[in-house]
C-alpha cells in the first residue's frame, strides 16, 4: 500500500509541534525531511538540529533526502538520528557502492535518489543493494516546481527493471506530486513525498488532502 510522505521543508517552522500533530492524524506515513548543503544544490534546507527536534516530536518515523555533495562523512550521523531511510544522490558519492554498504551497516534503510536528468543504467551495478530508489521529478531544491513529465516513463522503466530482476526494491517519487500523479504511478510507487502540489497547498485540510490521495491510489 502506499505511503504519504510530508516534506518537512513546507511546514510552518514556528509551530512546528503542531503541524507534526495535525500531519499525524492526518494519516501522513513518514516524514520526508530535506538536507541541502548549498553546494550539490543551490539552496540551504534542514539540518541534525531540525532532525533532532522532529524526532522528539513524531510518533511515526521519518526519512533524510540527503542533497549534499559528500555525504558518506555523515551516514552514521543521521542514522544515529534516528532516520529510517537515508536517500542518497547517485550523483553525489565518487563510490556509490561504497557508500551504499555504509548506510546498510549503519542500521538504516539503504536510499538512492536519481535526479531527472540521470540515466536509469547508474543503478545497473546497484540495484539490488537499495532498499528504496526515489525517483525525483523535478531538479531538487525546491519546493513548488512543475512536474518533470518524463519521470512517469522513467518510473515505469524502473519498474520493469526491478521485476526483471526478481527484485523487492521499493520505489519513492519526490517532486510536485498531485493527486493525478499519484493516480498515474500508484501501481508502481511505495512512498509518495507530498509538498506544496499535494499537501501543503490546503493546510486547513491535511486530513481530507491524504484521504483523497490514499482513494486515489488504492
Ligand atoms: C526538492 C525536495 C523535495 C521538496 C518537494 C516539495 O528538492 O527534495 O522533497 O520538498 O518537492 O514538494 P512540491 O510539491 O512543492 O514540489
Ligand atoms: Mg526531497
Amino acid at each position: 500500500m502506499a505511503k504519504f510522505c510530508p516534506s518537512m521543508m513546507c511546514v510552518d517552522f514556528s509551530r512546528l509541534a503542531q503541524e507534526i500533530k495535525n500531519l499525524e492524524q492526518a494519516g501522513a506515513d513518514m516524514f520526508h525531511i530535506d538536507v541541502m548543503d548549498g553546494s550539490f544544490v543551490p539552496n540551504f534546507a534542514l539540518g541534525t538540529e531540525d532532525i533532532k527536534a522532529i524526532g522528539k516530536l513524531a510518533s511515526i518515523p521519518y526519512d533524510v533526502h540527503l542533497m549534499v555533495s559528500a555525504p558518506d562523512n555523515y551516514i552514521e550521523q543521521f542514522a544515529t538520528l534516528g532516520c529510517s531511510i537515508i536517500y542518497v544522490h547517485a550523483e553525489a558519492p565518487v563510490h556509490l557502492h561504497r557508500t551504499l554498504m555504509r548506510i546498510r551497516a549503519s542500521g538504516s534503510r539503504v536510499g538512492v535518489a536519481l535526479n531527472p536528468g540521470t540515466p536509469l543504467s547508474v543503478l545497473e551495478d546497484v540495484l539490488a543493494d537499495i532498499d528504496v530508489v526515489m525517483m525525483m521529478s523535478v531538479d531538487p531544491g525546491f519546493a513548488g516546481q512543475a512536474f518533470i513529465p518524463g519521470a512517469i516513463d522513467k518510473i515505469q522503466r524502473l519498474a520493469a527493471m526491478i521485476k526483471a530482476r526478481g527484485l523487492t526494491t521499493e520505489i519513492a517519487v519526490d517532486g510536485a506530486i498531485s493527486p493525478d500523479i499519484v493516480e498515474k504511478l500508484a501501481k508502481q510507487v511505495s512512498y509518495f513525498i507530498l509538498g506544496t502540489a499535494g499537501l501543503f497547498n490546503d493546510k486547513a485540510h491535511y486530513s481530507q488532502s491524504i484521504a483523497r490521495l490514499r482513494a486515489l491510489a488504492n
